[in-house]
């Protein structure tokens, strides 16, 4: 018997949902057409019902924002903006990218909004070079009384070309939670501009103000940054406007990890990005639950440059994952998204407290946001084998840098844990308590793990049989009063 009939054979009219017979009809249809792939996909809805999701950058979003992803919208080519596009036939791209955009200005009170960036790292690409073109490029053809660059001769654009690449970036450096694409090594940032970066205090683990201003002063940055990838503690934009007015930068925010947190009305005032940063870009799929996808938010200075992210950047637009991102925008102006992200952070809260009456060294003392850094070196581990001995008690997360990390980036020495999703599953506190006993049984009963080579592995090592039992336990219980898409049921 197919999904659907079994669904609608066990479940009662009155409680059938629209959306499960949406998606089991499409599980059936690509089962009989494209059967090895839709079995990949079912099974990794079953891997995301068996581990608790504690990766700090994802999500689960809603059958909504799924559905809309999977259909037709795909099969259009709408490169250009809304109403300026180089293809024909682009009517409902439009309607749908200025309805993902009056959603998007409404959540954040922006002046401008960008929807169409592909992912966190185009929108970063995209503003890097908003801010070069409105501030390198537009002066320098005003200097040569030039109106655009197609007038430029070759030395003048080869000039122009060579001013460009020679801006500095002044971001947070990877190792102190920053992310890749703010001019790490490996990035292409780092190649556009001079990276100069700023650390968290070697004693505190937080961000020093007065040493990011003292920095930035020496260095006069075009582009100030700030946002990162594992940092627990909310930015004080107001005191990074300041800096950055006072050397003359352009304050950008990369607010992917916590943008729920902005939208819900967790970070208010001086923490919020919005009024006080130039450029604001994001992802969509963290804490802000939407579809995988980038935005990017900004003044009206910037906007010009910022609509023509395709093509000076990326390629055509997603209409499909514009389409998703309008539901997940509209989702989260309701009043309920307000109360999910006020939930992210107590259960944040509440998993750093017990981590640290279990005898963990959470980094910074606790967590303002919705991530747990955990240096795991203290129980002997790296932190890849600490995401290798938690995947054994059915719990996903991942390792991190921790600052000035002794076991660089590969192997590490922390554990990044976020509570999105397990949030988004409708956990509490007491659920965090329960999970936070499970983490620290995991990490303390393990046994190493001897290579080929006869050394002992960085990379795994093996929990105690009766551990991985008792904690396999605890997450299916705590998985089967809190299930993932409960109105889907899909059997093998
Ligand atoms: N990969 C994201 C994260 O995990 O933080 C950032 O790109």
């Amino acid at each position: 018997m197919d999904q659907l009939s079994r669904y609608l054979e066990t479940t009662p009219p009155a409680l059938r949902s629209k959306a499960a017979i949406a998606m089991l009809a499409s599980f059936d249809y690509l089962l009989e057409t494209h059967p090895s792939i839709a079995t990949t996909i079912v099974r990794e809805l079953q891997d995301q019902r068996r581990f608790l999701k504690m990766i700090a950058s994802e999500n689960y979003c809603s059958l909504a924002v799924q559905l809309a992803m999977g259909n037709w919208m795909t099969d259009k080519y709408a490169e250009g903006s809304v109403h300026h596009r180089f293809y024909a036939g682009c009517d409902q791209v439009d309607a749908i990218e200025e309805e993902a955009c009056h959603h998007l200005k409404e959540l954040f009170h922006a002046e401008h909004v960008y929807v169409q960036p592909h992912s966190g790292a185009d929108a970063n690409l995209i503003a890097y070079w908003a801010i070069l073109t409105t501030r390198i490029q537009s002066r320098e053809l005003e200097r040569l009384s030039k109106k655009s660059v197609d007038e430029l001769t070759t030395e003048e654009f080869e000039s122009l070309r060579q001013l460009l690449v020679n801006q500095k970036l002044m971001g947070l450096a990877m190792s102190s939670g920053g992310h890749l694409t703010h001019g790490y090594r490996h990035n292409i940032s780092s190649k556009l501009f001079k990276a100069i970066f700023y650390e968290v205090d070697p004693q505190t683990g937080l961000l020093n103000y007065d040493q990011i201003w003292k920095k930035a002063k020496a260095e006069k940055p075009l582009i100030l940054l700030a946002g990162y990838s594992a940092y627990p503690r909310k930015i004080n934009f107001a005191t990074m406007r300041q800096i950055a007015e006072d050397v003359g930068a352009t304050l950008m925010v990369d607010m992917a990890h916590f943008a729920g947190l902005v939208a819900g009305g967790v970070f208010t005032g001086e923490f919020n990005p919005i009024a006080y940063a130039d450029i604001v870009t994001s992802t969509t799929h963290k804490t802000l639950r939407g579809p995988r996808g980038g935005i990017i938010l900004c003044k009206q200075e910037f906007s010009e440059a910022v609509n023509k992210g395709c093509p000076l950047v990326q390629g055509g637009p997603l209409p499909h994952v514009m389409a998703a991102k309008a539901i997940a925008f509209e989702e989260a102006r309701q009043p309920s998204f307000q109360t999910y992200a006020h939930r992210i952070v107590e259960n944040a809260q509440a998993l750093a407290q017990e981590l640290i009456r279990l005898g963990c060294t959470v980094l910074t003392g606790g967590t303002d946001n919705h991530m747990v850094l955990v240096n795991v070196s203290s129980l002997g581990l790296t932190g890849k084998q600490a995401e290798h001995a938690l995947r054994q008690g059915m719990i996903t997360a991942n390792r991190n840098t921790i600052p000035f990390d002794p076991n660089g980036p590969w192997y590490t020495s922390g554990l990044r844990l976020g509570t999105p999703a397990l949030t988004t599953l409708g956990m509490g506190p007491d659920e965090m308590r329960v999970i936070a006993g499970c983490v620290v049984d995991c990490l303390r009963n393990t046994v190493p793990v001897t290579t080929v080579s006869g050394t002992i592995s960085r990379s795994q090592c093996l929990v105690q049989s009766a551990t991985v039992s008792a904690v396999q336990a605890k997450v299916a219980e705590l998985l089967h009063r809190h299930p993932l898409y409960p109105e889907i049921e899909i059997k093998e």
